[in-house]
């Protein structure tokens, strides 16, 4: 027996369980990005096979967020900003530590266009039933078609782990019927 025989762990080891610790990560990494969006049936998706991250410029993105605000933001009854943009609208919604903004009242059935990006981490969108786990990376947009199908205040989550406060990023979505703007609350 040599002397390298008897150490507890070899160079070669650690450089054969980093390499398999790596391609782990990135078929990973990569299965998540490739992800289908309408193989769950979900009437949500509009496109057909993977979520497609495009590049975008942070700036322009959170300035389309900012304009739909200004344009359509309304306080509602407990005093907090409403964005209630009309049914076909091109949304831009953006993901931050710890926090989804703005906040949209949208029309039951109606059908838009939900751009998603973040401003600083790996986040995830998810809206059950009608979206899971879509990347909403920095410096990427992801566009998906959004046909909300139950009314209330529906809850956003993220789907990716983002540090301590990720379990309380929660965002929500006002979803009213398209007659009137009484939320009736069918999704729980
Ligand atoms: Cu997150």
């Amino acid at each position: 027996m040599t002397r390298n025989d008897t150490r507890f762990i070899s160079g070669t080891e650690v450089i054969w369980v980093g390499t398999i610790l790596i391609l782990l990560l990135g078929v990973l990494l990569v299965s998540r990005l490739q992800q289908p969006g309408d193989d769950d049936g979900s009437a949500a998706s509009g496109h057909s096979g993977a979520w497609r991250p495009l590049p975008v410029d942070e700036q322009r993105f959170l300035a389309r967020a900012q304009s739909l605000i200004d344009r359509y933001a309304v306080e509602d009854d407990e005093g907090r900003l409403v964005t209630k943009p009309p049914p076909g609208t091109d949304l831009y919604l953006v993901g931050e530590l710890w926090k989804w903004w703005p906040t949209y009242q949208l029309e039951q059935g109606r059908s838009y266009r939900l751009h998603l990006s973040s401003i600083d981490w790996i986040h995830g969108f998810s809206m059950l039933p009608e979206l899971e786990a879509v990347p909403v990376l920095p410096g990427y947009e992801v566009v998906v078609a959004l046909i909300p199908r139950l009314a209330g205040v529906r809850t956003i989550t993220c789907s990716e782990y983002c540090g301590v406060g990720h379990e309380e990023m929660i965002g929500t979505l006002h979803i009213v019927r398209s007659t009137g703007a009484e939320v009736v609350d069918d999704s729980r």
